[in-house]
């Protein structure tokens, strides 16, 4: 095993083992030993989250383990997060993002604002459980290019529906994209919910945001 597959193992680790104390230092020593941030949180800490969710599925874990395991990435991610930002940042675009209605998960949501920003992205984070007509105000207020939502469970991804029936109602519509994504969702979904894309991972995500800036010019 490669130093870097070492590390990247470690961070997986101490997700799977809800090691909150130890993970600032593995997250450290992988920016020392020259991983990228993009990598330690793909390759190590997402992997982790992944086999959290099997254990829960399996009776394995509980919900305090749900939990314990959310704060140890996010303790990951505050280590990892400065290093993404560095230099001078001209905004290429603008995103308005927000998990939907009646869902809280937001680890997810938060690693896509981490790179749209370090890819030079101004984000306004309308947070949890927002709901269409927050999200409709938020488009008036900020203009933004793009909407992005997150939904991890099956009963909200259909709240997803109801923004973009919104922003026709509104009127916004035409004003911007709309990326979807979570765990649940498909591409399929995306289509029949009228939004414009699908992200299946973060990364896939903001190289389809920024496609759309760049062709917007
Ligand atoms: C951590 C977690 C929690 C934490 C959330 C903490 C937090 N701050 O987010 C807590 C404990 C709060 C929680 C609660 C619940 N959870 Co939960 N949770 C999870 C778990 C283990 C991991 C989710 C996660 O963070 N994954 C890691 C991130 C990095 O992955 P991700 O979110 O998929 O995001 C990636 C992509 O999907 C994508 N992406 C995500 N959003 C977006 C948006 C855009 C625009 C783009 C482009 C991309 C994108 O990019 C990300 C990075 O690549 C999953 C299991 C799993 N494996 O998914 C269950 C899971 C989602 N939870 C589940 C359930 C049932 C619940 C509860 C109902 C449990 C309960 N009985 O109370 C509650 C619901 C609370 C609520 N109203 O939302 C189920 C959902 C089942 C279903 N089909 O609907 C799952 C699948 C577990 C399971 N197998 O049963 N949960």
């Amino acid at each position: 095993m490669s130093r870097k597959e070492e590390i990247l193992a470690r961070l997986r680790d101490a997700i799977v083992n809800l090691d909150y104390e130890g993970i600032r230092d593995v997250a450290k020593e992988a920016i020392e030993a020259g991983l990228s941030p993009y990598e330690a949180i793909m390759e190590g800490m997402a992997k982790g989250m992944d086999i959290v969710g099997q254990k829960y599925e399996q009776g394995e874990y509980f919900l305090a383990e749900l939990i314990m395991a959310g704060e140890t990435m996010k303790e990951g991610l505050s280590v990892l997060e400065p290093y993404m930002k560095k230099g001078e940042i001209k905004h290429i675009g603008k995103v308005v993002i927000g998990t939907v209605e009646g869902d809280l998960h937001d680890i997810g949501k938060n690693i896509v604002i981490t790179l749209l920003t370090a890819s030079g992205f101004e984000v306004v984070d309308l947070g949890v459980d927002v709901s269409a007509e927050k999200f409709v105000e938020a488009v008036r207020k900020h203009k933004p290019d793009i909407v992005a939502m997150s939904a991890l469970l099956t009963t909200t991804m259909v709240n997803m529906e109801k923004v973009v029936k919104a922003l026709e109602e509104a009127g916004l519509r035409d004003k911007v994209k709309i990326i979807v994504g979570g765990a649940p969702l498909t591409e399929e979904f995306a289509k029949q919910i009228g939004a414009d894309a699908y992200g299946r991972d973060a990364v896939v995500g903001v190289e389809i945001c920024r496609r759309w800036v760049s062709e917007k010019g």
